[in-house]
């Protein structure tokens, strides 16, 4: 018998403030391919794409449940329901879905995976039976290893890496120990695995920034690397991805691009590794790889780049392979905070330099990230993240208030202080933890959250302010003059 997996992304709650442009889900994607190059059938289902600029709520994810949901499982007729939690905030519809794919189809196995259930594992099968399997970590493998069994008709085994369930009353929980290292084995993401596809295309980019005049048509991630060997105290991403950075070869990293860029037409990449120019050859590779095989592409960054793998050489290379839109991780204008507090081991001064050697190309949009309001942040601490932000020759900076993530260092210290409304426990149904909201979620020691929000809307007032003065685009650099030198 042919075995049929359904993936599903469910929607992520948002604030109507904060939009997010419709990205694929690489993850969810990258175990379908697996899947499929194992013989084994596989479809993917994105309701995030469908609530795509769409206000979330509980009477359109029911709408869709029964409109759609429903009778795309009768008809597909899948084994296995495999769901995704790439986000915190992705938890509460994950619940409600897999609830009511369990009512409805009571025999069919539903598994899990992402940050929050790889964090919460233990918890979530003690408390929601509708869930029956949650992978942990990176899941091409282990969820692999796991299908194979399921159709096979046997329990899963106890040496599944990765893998919590239940057996015979008890919770068994085998932790993620093998990652993939040499990720040059994963096959290509097979984007003609997505339905609803048309969705994505209708994604409206016309006033994207577009420096090289190209026309934006579906703007593709990529992600070359998995994990990042620093342990920022706010950051979770290892506990999926592993202690250690792991890399794709330039040359099939290359090879993704190649193909994407004339099977499909793209000419709009962005790069979500965490940590992109860790390894200062293997980027100067790609980027200049990219020139080799002319392909006229532009990219950006949007998960941030650390500024320490940044130098005059790295940032040639990428300009000219068609960076337009470079985002910085530079997080705190001051000392304490960011060294001390957030252990960046990032200077003043190479912070200076990047920017200043980013602002020698006219055409790259700099954006500087900053993270505020961590329990040590004060008044002094945020003057001198806004005197940073008004020195340094950005377009824009993101300031963003730091989120506790359960997990995380940061988590687990404002526990201990009481600087957290909840317990610990609690945690895996918090709802509010979705993303940089328009409230703080906690207040410093020293500082209230009317101080935090007044900041932030104080930067975002700097910006607006100084682009008026020039008659400036939102979408263009500060330093925009008529023509974009020769990219
Ligand atoms: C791309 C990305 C985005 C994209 C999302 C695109 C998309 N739809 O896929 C965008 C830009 C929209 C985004 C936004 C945000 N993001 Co983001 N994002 C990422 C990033 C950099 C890469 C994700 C990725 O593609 N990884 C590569 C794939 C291969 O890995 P994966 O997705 O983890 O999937 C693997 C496993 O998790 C597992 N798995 C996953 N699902 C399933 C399902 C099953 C059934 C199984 C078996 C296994 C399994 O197997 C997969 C393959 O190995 C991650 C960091 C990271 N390295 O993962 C952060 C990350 C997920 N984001 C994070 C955050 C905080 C955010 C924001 C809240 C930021 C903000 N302040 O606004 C927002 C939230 C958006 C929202 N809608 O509310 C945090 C999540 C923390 C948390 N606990 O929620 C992460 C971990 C970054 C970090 N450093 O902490 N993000
Ligand atoms: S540098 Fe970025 S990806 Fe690496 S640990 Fe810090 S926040 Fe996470």
């Amino acid at each position: 018998m042919k075995s049929k997996v359904l993936l599903i992304n469910p929607p992520t709650l948002r604030d109507l403030a904060v939009t997010y442009d419709n990205y694929f889900p690489l993850g969810l994607l990258s175990l379908a391919t697996v899947l499929k190059d194992n013989g084994i059938d596989s479809r993917m289902l994105d309701v995030n794409n469908y609530y795509y600029m769409k206000e979330y709520n509980q009477d359109i994810l029911d709408k869709y449940i029964e409109d759609r949901l429903y009778s795309y499982v009768e008809e597909y007729n899948p084994d296995i329901i495999g769901i995704g939690c790439l986000f915190t905030g992705a938890f509460k519809s994950l619940k409600v879905i897999a609830s009511r794919l369990k009512s409805r189809f009571p025999k069919i196995p539903i598994v899990i995976g992402g940050i929050h259930p790889t964090i919460f594992a233990r918890d979530i099968l003690k408390k929601y039976n509708c869930i029956d399997y949650v992978v942990i970590g990176e899941g091409e493998s282990s969820f692999l290893e796991l299908v194979k069994s399921l159709v096979g008709g046997d329990n899963p085994s106890e040496e599944t890496d990765g893998l919590a369930f239940r057996h015979k009353q008890e919770i068994k929980l085998n932790p993620k120990r093998k990652f993939i290292n040499k990720l040059d084995q994963l096959p290509f993401v097979d984007y003609s695995m997505l339905d609803d596809i048309e969705e994505y295309h209708n994604m409206d980019t016309s006033d994207w920034y577009s420096p090289k005049n190209l026309r934006i048509a579906q703007p593709f991630p990529i992600v070359t690397s998995r994990s990042c060997p620093h342990r920022c105290p706010f950051c979770s991403m290892w506990l999926v991805h592993g202690p250690k950075i792991r890399y794709r070869s330039p040359d099939n990293v290359l090879a993704e691009l190649e193909y994407l860029y004339k099977e499909y037409g793209v000419n709009y990449f962005r790069f979500m590794d965490d940590n992109l120019t860790f390894d200062r050859q293997r980027i100067l590779d790609i980027c200049r790889g990219i020139v080799k095989r002319n392909m006229n592409i532009q990219f950006d960054t949007p998960n941030g780049v650390a500024v320490n793998g940044l130098d005059k050489e790295v940032v040639e290379a990428m300009a000219k392979a068609g960076m337009t839109r470079v985002s910085i991780a530079i997080e705190s204008g001051s000392e304490y905070i960011r060294n001390k507090i957030m252990r960046k081991n990032l200077s003043r001064e190479k912070i200076y330099e990047v920017a200043g050697i980013c602002a020698e190309y006219e055409h790259l949009f700099i954006t500087g990230y900053f993270i505020i309001g961590m329990p040590q942040e004060t008044r002094e601490t945020l003057t001198q993240t806004y005197e940073m932000i008004k020195s340094l020759p950005l377009d824009n900076a993101a300031v963003n208030f730091v989120t506790p993530y359960p997990g995380t260092e940061l988590f687990t210290y404002c526990i201990k202080q009481g600087l957290l409304p909840y317990r610990a426990e609690d945690y895996v149904d918090i709802e509010y933890l979705h993303y940089a909201s328009k409230q703080p979620h906690f207040e410093p020691f020293e500082l209230k959250s009317e101080d935090l929000i007044n900041f932030k809307e104080m930067c975002r007032d700097y910006f607006l302010a100084k682009r008026k003065r020039l008659g400036l685009r939102a979408k263009f650099p500060l330093r925009y003059k008529k023509e974009v030198a020769s990219l």
